[in-house]
């Protein structure tokens, strides 16, 4: 099976109701990049990739689509093998792994129909029929905070992420103790200022919330900063963005400046890579996160099938864009949360086909 088409569409995801709040970034739409894979059996299969704005990682949307206009000649023609793929488009174009994985992720849904097994299959089978989701609460006051996380463990989420950061820290610690005071003991807490803290302000607010069993993810900007939070803190850290591909995922897990991580596949290159990450965090007892920056049914579908094959005690939740956003690009057979879980697809590929008049023309064929 070759490749013989490509098709690039883009797509903005709006944001219903309040806008989408982190430390450094407050969101009302999300552009999007859907790329149709057209085989010359005549199969097709989807891909995406939607960074959450242009100032959460080193990806934009723009970039990602200049990215695929530098790939998509290469790729025609190609087998589809995931080295195969992977090997052309690293020597197509050096890194731009955000970009890289919707051709990825395009693969594997094309692989599992021409197989006819779900997506999780290929990458090593789903262990469970359904995974946690967790929920994040964007900045607000400690008040607004507690009354939506427990509105949300009302609706079966037992992880809840608060974002931080952009403000005194004074204020985040009167959030998380209000927020713990509301929902604990019962469910799970993690801090995310999104890289926005200083080492000081970070130990100030794990030492002034020391009672609080959370986990704080990605305090500061960059590793070297965290890595002077060893041994400062009273609570474990996850490491999100600064796991900036494969080899700073080895870094941290060398260092040990983290208990776990907040792992996101477009930013591992694809779901190949991001098996890789998952065995090596099942090798050193490592729990993580299985999501992506943003996103719609294509990548709700993509971290799914995905966390169906991690180790259940290390899956610290798929979290999905789907609730903010509340639509989907198959009208039939979207991706959702009920009751705080995800039901893995079990039809072939990646178990949903976007409904192609909802999307207007290609930005780009190839
Ligand atoms: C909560 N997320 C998974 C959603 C946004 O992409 C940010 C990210 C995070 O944990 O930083
Ligand atoms: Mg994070």
């Amino acid at each position: 099976m070759r490749i013989k088409e490509i098709h690039v569409f883009q797509k903005d995801l709006r944001i219903e109701g309040p806008p989408y709040t982190m430390a450094r970034t407050e969101l009302h739409s999300l552009d999007s990049t859907l790329i149709k894979l057209v085989a010359d059996n005549g199969l097709s299969g989807w891909g995406e990739t939607c960074p959450i704005g242009p100032v959460y990682q080193p990806h934009h949307a723009l970039g990602a689509r200049a990215a695929l206009a530098e790939l998509a000649p290469s790729l025609i023609g190609e087998q589809v093998s995931l080295n195969t793929l992977h090997q052309v488009m690293d020597d197509s174009l050096n890194a731009h792994g955000y970009a890289k994985s919707a051709i990825d992720v395009a693969a594997h849904d094309l692989l599992g129909k021409h197989y006819g097994v779900p997506v999780s299959e290929l990458l090593g089978g789903a262990r469970v029929e359904s995974v946690p989701s967790y929920y994040a609460i964007g900045i607000g006051t400690p008040e607004e905070v507690s009354r939506t996380a427990l509105d949300k463990v009302a609706e079966g989420y037992k992880r809840i992420q608060l974002k931080l950061g952009g403000r005194p820290i004074a204020e985040d610690i009167a959030v998380v103790r209000k927020t713990w005071e509301v929902i604990g003991p019962a469910n799970r807490l993690v801090v995310d200022p999104n890289r926005s803290l200083t080492a000081s302000d970070t130990i100030t607010l794990s030492h002034q919330c020391a009672e609080v069993p959370m986990t704080i993810e990605q305090p500061c900007n960059t590793m070297e900063e965290l890595l002077n939070l060893r041994g400062r803190l009273c609570h474990p850290v996850a490491v999100d963005e600064s796991s900036e591909g494969l080899n700073q995922f080895l870094r941290a897990i060398e260092t040990g400046v983290c208990q776990g991580f907040g792992l996101k596949i477009s930013r591992m290159g694809g779901l190949k890579p991001f098996s890789l990450v998952r065995d090596l965090c099942a090798l050193r007892a490592m729990p993580h996160s299985c999501e992506d920056s943003w996103g719609g049914d294509i990548v709700s579908a993509a971290c799914v099938h995905m966390g169906a094959t991690v180790q259940p005690k290390l899956l610290e939740g798929v979290w999905l864009a789907q609730p903010y956003i509340n639509e989907h690009y198959d009208p039939e057979n979207g991706i959702t949360i009920e009751n705080g879980s995800i039901a893995v697809p079990d039809r072939p590929g990646l178990g949903v086909v976007p409904d192609e008049s909802a999307l207007g023309s290609p930005e780009a064929s190839y």
